[in-house]
């Protein structure tokens, strides 16, 4: 009798024993969870950084809105459509607008010196206010212009069309806007804000 007392209660523990293994075997949800672009696992679940959604953070979140922080010109033309000079006595003195299909959303401050098309040094523009485009998906027109003085009206130097943001694009740092053949050219630097 007191064998068989002695087998259950050793039955028991082995029991006890076995569940406790069974409970440490259970895996951690995370082991087999990635979460791309610096998102953190948390019970099976990814926390995602600000810029990035979905299960498992690989789906780009749509900024608010792109502010332009700097913004170099890295071409224009040296002279006028007809060959003449942009202005009599020194080259142009430049600044830029921002339009969102026919509307003006910014005009920059006019660059301090006339520029030199031939010193090869690109203008830089840091403004105070800085250009925001509020539908970052949407095409937006980037311009180039001459400042004069009345009675003479500022002359157009030339712009491109330009989109800051796409689904796939990766949060550029900067943005090259370019075309071969283009009069004017740009290199913008972006900051998105959620
Ligand atoms: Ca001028």
């Amino acid at each position: 009798m007191k064998n068989i007392k002695s087998y259950l209660i050793l039955m028991l523990w082995a029991l006890l024993l076995l569940g406790g293994s069974f409970a440490c075997k259970k895996t951690d949800p995370c082991e087999s969870k990635t979460c791309l672009n610096g998102g953190t696992c948390d019970s099976g679940d990814c926390n995602c950084t600000e810029r990035w959604t979905g299960e498992t953070c690989g789906t780009q979140k749509t900024p608010t809105s792109i502010k332009l922080s700097k913004l170099e010109l890295t071409k224009y033309p040296a002279k006028t459509t007809t060959g003449g000079n942009w202005d009599p006595s020194d080259g142009p003195d430049v600044y830029m607008k921002i339009y969102k299909g026919t509307t003006l959303i910014w005009t920059g401050p006019v660059f301090p010196l006339p520029l030199d098309p031939v010193s090869g040094q690109n203008p830089v523009f840091f403004p105070a206010t800085k250009p925001e485009l509020t539908s970052p998906a949407e095409e937006y027109t980037i311009e180039l212009w001459d400042k004069d003085t009345a009675p003479d009206t500022d002359d157009f130097m030339g712009g491109l069309k330009f989109k800051a943001y796409t689904e796939t694009n990766n949060f550029p740092e900067s943005l090259r806007i370019e075309c071969t053949g283009c009069s004017t050219g740009y290199k913008v630097d972006l900051e998105y804000i959620f």
